[in-house]
């Protein structure tokens, strides 16, 4: 049968016929079943991927893809007058996570299926995800973002669980959504909700009554930041997510013939952040359930899960009152304290402990003891860990700590997002690179070949054309794509510093005013979500969007430079954004970004990466040489130095640098204030000049030389350039998302027989 004879057969009428919805429907049956062959029986260990987020972005395209069904698909629509973009659009994104964490366990899901390994993901069914942010009025906004419909990705199961909820017995349900590796194996992304969640309860944004349980518990995901009711609420869900997943991993294994005191011949459990961590004291209290004694149980946990930290901040890292535990899961305390009293006879360190001397019960300490490994996710990541945040758990502990280096599943953030780039990728050096990362290397035996080089800007051109037209249409924003296109794109925090861009913007402004014309225009495109209560962040949104306005009602500063912040960034935004970068801004305050991801979607779409020597980008640095890429500012040694002396202060640093004052001084002129809001103005205002915790002023002078010279190379000499770019590419072999999953497999998993 002919692909259109397939679709026709499926939709029941010509395809010319057809709206976009019937033909997506069509589509999601024809990948079901297509994806349904490619499930696999699974011998010996299999991995569960636990998470509080999976950030898996529109499935249609990625999976007809993977599926080898996508061009056949293409073609067989264009001929009915019909286009996949558009029947895209029918399909709402789902929005299961905030950032780089959620993103990351997507690509792990394309790569593990990818390589045939069988490894499924745990996580929950929020009804309305993160929150879809708005920026009417110069503020950001929150609203419901629903991306369930009649018709999902996640299909209903009869598979259900019994979860004690402060004493409460609910019932979850299992809801299975398929994931496709490329040319590889189906696995599954199993997904909890209960039945009585009801959405209707949610009013004035994203508000809504956090006591009724049975209604809100798998509504939204939690920001960062949630206040105390939403802090208890995310114990709710995290329990629901462990306790139906560790129930629906010992049926599986018990299934396949897994007597329990062989759990770990089974089962491989990832433990994603300490989101996940009570799966240890869930496991060892249903393994009692089944006649294992304590000990016994702890020793089939700790050689079954393994933990990956996914941040040095402090404040991240969870520490649950006792008594909230109390409260949502008093079946577990008993265990975490028995848990704790094991720890104390391994360690007089107090500082090591699981429950402290407030009483509050340390997740990622528990996940460190009771797990046979604890990774980082980039190469300095782990080091900082090891010499410092964890340092006492190192010495303890020292053959448990490893690195891997996180990674980025090249199908979607290259082939799917930049079909340009893709061919011409292919024209060169074929599609071996499609599952074997490092034959991008081989792209570089065209460093000195003017068409190709020329080719690559004129793609570039193109992609930049391509997301104008988006942005025309999604915001009404008009852009020029002669432009160099500045992006920084990730979530919204201060350690990220989008204030330090928003610094140097300001001080563009005064240059341009005086005269000073940059080599090149600039657009310099924004898009982060802040946490609903992260008052400092929402007001870095807020005097971004109000400088753009300033600018833009400027004769002539415009000419020169413009602001565009992206509405509602997400996983879909990234796709059109990242191919049309020529700058990417990874600028966070160096030792705070544990790897970053978005730094290596940038750098394989061709951009060139301006940041700090931080997370990946430090071997992002070593793979592609400093020739070709932009570093500048203070290293991880000064800035953890400057921290332990504790003698920052940012007044000194405002008063001794006449540009600096300037900046900061404008933030509140009459200019900007007539515009925007002063309260919210001066706040930031004040914040910057009197505490500074992340440091950005000793980097803004570094900062604004820095990113001229880039601005200066992209003019001078575009050629040079590209061939910069095309290096990048060719180096970006390493961020495979495969090659990680491949480490992790080889290190910690051993999947399958
Ligand atoms: C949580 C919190 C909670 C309290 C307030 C501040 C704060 C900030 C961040 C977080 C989330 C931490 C977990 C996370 O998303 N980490 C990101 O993981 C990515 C994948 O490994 C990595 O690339 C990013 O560098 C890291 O920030």
């Amino acid at each position: 049968m002919t692909m259109t004879e397939t679709l026709v057969k499926l939709t029941g009428k010509p395809l010319a016929a057809c709206s976009n919805e019937e033909l997506y429907l069509a589509l999601l049956k024809l990948v079901n079943e297509k994806s349904a062959q490619q499930i696999r029986p699974v011998e010996g260990r299999k991995l569960y991927y636990i998470s509080a987020e999976f950030l898996i972005g529109k499935l249609l395209s990625n999976n007809l893809i993977n599926l080898g069904l996508y061009d056949e698909v293409r073609s067989a629509l264009l001929a009915a007058g019909k286009n996949l973009a558009d029947i895209e659009e029918v399909e709402p994104e789902p929005s299961l996570g905030n950032g780089g964490l959620g993103r990351l366990a997507a690509c792990f899901l394309d790569s593990l299926a990818t390589l045939n390994l069988p490894g499924d993901g745990i996580g929950l069914r929020y009804h309305f995800g993160l929150f879809h942010q708005s920026l009417a009025d110069g503020v950001q906004k929150e609203l419901p973002d629903p991306w369930l419909t009649d018709h999902s990705w996640a299909e209903k199961t009869d598979f259900t669980y019994p979860v004690i909820l402060g004493g409460k017995t609910y019932t979850a349900r299992l809801y299975k959504l398929a994931v496709t590796g490329y040319e590889g194996r189906t696995n599954t992304l199993n997904l909890f909700d209960i039945d009585t969640v009801d959405e209707s309860i949610v009013h004035d944004g994203i508000a809504f009554d956090k006591t009724a349980i049975d209604k809100n518990l798998t509504l939204f995901l939690y920001p960062d930041d949630s206040d105390e009711a939403g802090r208890q609420l995310r114990i709710y869900q995290q329990y629901l997510m462990v306790s139906a997943g560790a129930q629906l991993i010992l049926a599986e294994c018990a299934a396949r013939g897994c007597n329990y005191h062989n759990l770990a011949d089974y089962a491989a459990i990832q433990i994603n952040d300490t989101h996940p961590s009570m799966v240890i004291p869930e496991l060892i209290r249903l393994l009692g359930e089944k006649g294992i004694e304590f000990d016994e149980a702890v020793e089939i946990v700790t050689k079954t899960c393994a933990y990956t930290n996914h941040t040095i901040l402090a404040e991240a890292l969870e520490k649950w009152p006792r008594a909230y535990l109390e409260a949502a899961v008093p079946q577990l305390m008993p265990i975490i304290e028995k848990l704790d009293a094991v720890v104390a006879k391994r360690t007089e360190d107090k500082s090591l402990a699981i429950i402290d001397k407030d009483g509050k019960v340390h997740m990622a300490h528990m996940d460190i003891h009771f797990t046979h490994s604890t990774n980082g996710v980039a190469a300095l990541h782990t080091q900082i860990l090891k010499d410092s945040e964890l340092h006492g758990f190192y010495e303890l502990y020292p053959e448990k700590f490893n690195n891997k280096t996180n990674g980025i599943t090249f199908r979607r953030w290259l082939i799917k997002c930049n079909p340009l780039l893709t061919s011409q990728i292919e024209n060169l050096i074929g599609t071996g690179f499609h599952k074997d990362a490092a034959e991008l290397t081989k792209l570089l035996a065209y460093e000195n070949d003017t068409p190709v080089l020329e080719r690559l800007a004129a793609i570039k051109k193109q992609n930049k054309r391509e997301l104008c037209r988006w942005l025309k249409q999604e915001q009404g924003i008009t852009v020029n794509p002669g432009a160099m296109f500045d992006i920084q794109s990730k979530r919204l925090h201060e350690y990220k510093r989008q204030q330090l861009n928003l610094l140097y913007l300001i001080h563009q402004y005064f240059e341009i005013k005086a005269g000073h014309l940059p080599p090149v225009p600039l657009v310099s495109i924004f898009g982060a979500k802040a946490a609903p209560a992260y008052t400092i962040a929402k007001d870095i949104i807020h005097a971004l969007l109000t400088l753009s306005k300033v600018i833009a009602a400027d004769p002539v500063v415009s000419q020169w430079l413009q602001i565009v912040f992206v509405e509602n960034y997400n996983v879909t935004a990234a796709e059109k954004m990242i191919p049309a970068c020529d700058l990417s801004e990874q600028i966070s305050l160096a030792s705070k970004e544990a790897s970053g991801t978005g730094n290596m979607k940038f750098m394989l779409n061709g951009a060139l990466t301006l940041g700090t020597m931080d997370g990946a980008n430090v071997e992002i640095s070593q793979q592609v040489g400093s020739d070709n890429i932009y570093i500048f500012g203070q290293t991880s040694d000064q800035v953890i130095r400057r921290y332990a002396a504790g003698d920052y202060k940012a007044s000194e640093w405002y008063e001794g640098d006449p540009n600096l004052h300037r900046a900061i001084d404008f933030l509140t002129s009459p200019e900007m204030s007539q515009v925007g809001s002063f309260e919210l103005l001066s706040r930031l205002q004040k914040e910057l000049k009197g505490k500074d915790w992340f440091q950005t002023l000793p980097d803004f002078n570094a900062y604004v030389v820095r990113k001229g010279q880039a601005l200066a190379d992209y003019a001078i000499d575009p050629l040079d350039w590209s061939r910069r770019c095309l290096v990048n590419i060719a180096n970006a072999g390493l961020f495979s998302s495969d090659r990680t999953i491949a480490e992790y497999n080889q290190d910690i998993w051993h999947l399958g027989k």
